[in-house]
């Protein structure tokens, strides 16, 4: 999964828009905070529309070391995260990572990064019949201090991480 995809800095570099199609799958609105001096990793929301059934199971990007699908639950008033293989995508419904509890944890950033740049990531999905899909998405960093839609205001520094 350390595949480092030159072609998908291409591509960003190209393209304006935070949309990406491939076949019947759209993945759009992709965001991530700036990060602070010191930060090494941070989480992305995007939302995705599959037009079949299928599972988002892994990302990656070239701007840092791993990236993970974490959960996010509030337990007993703290907020904590934990890793999940799978995030699944209802046939048609459109799945805000962020709306339905979960994010892609990008760790062992690189670089810091900063507001208005463009970060590349590489998602896996998995389709019926066709296996796993690489897709070719972005994320737009946005300000340090962008807010998390209302629902889902917790700061992600404040939550604790509980791996397996
Ligand atoms: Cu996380």
């Amino acid at each position: 999964m350390r595949n480092l995809n030159r072609f998908g800095w291409f591509v960003a570099a190209l393209l304006i828009s935070y949309t990406s199609f491939a076949g019947d799958i759209e993945v759009s609105g992709g965001w991530i905070r700036a990060t602070a001096p010191g930060q090494n990793q941070g989480g992305a929301d995007l939302s995705i529309i599959s037009k079949q059934s299928a599972k988002l199971v892994g990302a990656t990007s070239p701007v840092c070391k791993a990236v993970q699908l974490h959960s996010m639950k509030n337990m007993n008033g703290l907020m904590k995260m934990r890793e999940v293989k799978a995030i699944e995508l209802p046939a048609g419904k459109r799945v805000n990572l962020r709306e339905s509890g979960y994010h892609l944890m990008l760790i062992g950033l690189i670089a810091p990064l900063k507001e208005g740049e463009t970060v590349p990531l590489t998602l896996s999905i998995e389709v019926p019949n066709q296996g796993i899909v690489k897709i070719d998405a972005s994320a737009e960093v946005k300000s340090i201090t962008a807010a998390m839609p209302a629902s889902q205001g917790e700061d992600h520094h404040q939550m604790q991480m509980q791996m397996k």
